[in-house]
């Protein structure tokens, strides 16, 4: 009885023992090299102890959560419809991830109508910076009493059988006119010096691990690009005459050192429709709002144009900058990688793009295309083109 009562406790020893092998074992060498992660609700933390073999990554540590040094008066603007909320959603989590996490600025969102609570709802908890929702006054989206309904209707239906972009459209007509001519005077914005617009449905390619606001005042610089393209004639056919009339009653805003050689290759005969694409801006407002600027915009409303034709928001900004800015107040963000439907801008030169983690593919970039006005924009500045464009253009 003693012998057998002695075999059954080596025995259950035995067991014990292996059981805490088995453990051991399989606590360090198990089949997985994925971090374990311990329940969080059991000790209120969760820890990864190895990382997962990745592919070298020369950044020793990710980066910080906010960057360090003073913000600038800046805010993105937004304007949209409730409808345009997923394609929105989808831009700022691509500004957030690539900036404005490090940075936290302020996002305005504009609208026609009222933002509805899920617009808010979503947006606000997307963007890191503070959301603010603004109602545009109607007298800023509406015919101004200057203007024949009449024929701004038969415009609408000959530019409908002609197949042109939005050419029947009266709001896209609104929204080029406030682009144009308001946004930068709403009451939301008047808080702010700089702004940078951003669409539904843009991607941000690359890290941008520096403050372009801060780039914009510390060079002096008033107005910036990514793309640069023709205009589709048939929607702008007087403006240009527009834009003469207006040099000819207000010489004194058109400075010395612009770039009117961007604009026309016969000194301002003509316009060779090169503009700056608008859906991407970074500006400074308190240029937006001078006095020079809102007589320009002032001329080209009385025009008529954005109703007896479609003018866009792109030329009209354009032509404003390349009049009335000196060059060098003008900035190409060659690194901040871009796209809006149909054209992307993939920053010539791969090192920068390794660098900065971008997932563009080189061979979409837009730049040295024929139909884009870059390579006389480098012209008109006589400055060097990016090491490597003709490489990238024969791609
Ligand atoms: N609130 C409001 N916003 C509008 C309206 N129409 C356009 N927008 C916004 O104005 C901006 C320009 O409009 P888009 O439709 O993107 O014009 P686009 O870039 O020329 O054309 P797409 O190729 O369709 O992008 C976007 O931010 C739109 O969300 C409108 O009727 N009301
Ligand atoms: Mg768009």
């Amino acid at each position: 009885m003693a012998n057998s009562q002695r075999y059954l406790r080596y025995i259950v020893f035995a067991l014990v023992c292996l059981i805490l092998l088995f453990f051991i074992s399989s606590s360090s060498s198990g089949p997985s090299s994925w971090p374990s992660i311990t329940n969080p609700a059991a000790n209120g933390s969760i820890t990864s102890p190895e990382k997962p073999p990745t592919t070298p990554n020369t950044g020793s540590s990710p980066p910080p959560a906010t960057a360090a040094g003073g913000r600038m008066n800046a805010t993105f603007v937004t304007l949209a419809r409730n409808s345009d909320l997923w394609e929105i959603a989808k831009s700022i989590r691509h500004v957030e991830d690539r900036f404005n996490r490090k940075f936290n600025y302020d996002w305005v969102f504009l609208n026609d109508d009222d933002f509805d609570d899920e617009f808010k709802k979503v947006t606000s908890a997307l963007v890191s910076g503070k959301t603010k929702y603004g109602r545009i006054p109607t007298e800023h989206w509406s015919f101004p009493d200057f203007i024949d309904q009449d024929r701004a209707a038969k415009v609408r239906e000959q530019m409908k059988e002609a197949k042109i972009i939005y050419g029947d459209s009266i709001s896209y007509r609104h929204m080029c006119r406030y682009e144009s001519g308001f946004f930068f005077r709403h009451p939301l914005m008047l808080d702010y010096e700089w702004y940078w617009r951003v669409e539904p449905s843009v991607e941000f390619f690359c890290d941008i691990d520096y403050d372009p606001f801060q780039y914009m005042a510390d060079n002096k610089k008033k107005y910036s690009f990514v793309l640069s393209l023709y205009e589709y004639v048939e929607t702008i056919p007087t403006l240009w005459d527009a834009v003469k009339n207006f040099t000819k009653a207000h010489p004194e805003h058109i400075v010395e050192g612009n770039m009117m050689n961007w604009l026309s290759d016969d000194d301002g005969k003509t316009y060779n429709h090169c503009h700056f694409w608008s859906n991407f801006e970074i500006g400074n407002l308190n240029w937006l709002r001078s006095k020079a600027y809102l007589d320009y915009f002032n001329s080209l409303d009385h025009a008529g144009g954005f109703f007896y034709e479609r003018w866009g928001d792109a030329p009209v900004h354009s032509i404003a900058a390349a009049l009335m800015l000196k060059k060098e107040e003008i900035h190409f963000f060659n690194d901040i990688a871009y796209y809006h439907v149909p054209f992307t801008h993939c920053p010539t030169g791969e090192e920068y793009r390794l660098q900065h983690k971008c997932h563009c593919n080189p061979k979409d970039n837009f730049d040295w295309n024929g139909y884009s006005c870059l390579s006389r924009y480098y012209e008109v500045k006589g400055k060097e083109k990016p090491a490597g464009y003709e490489k990238e253009q024969q791609q």
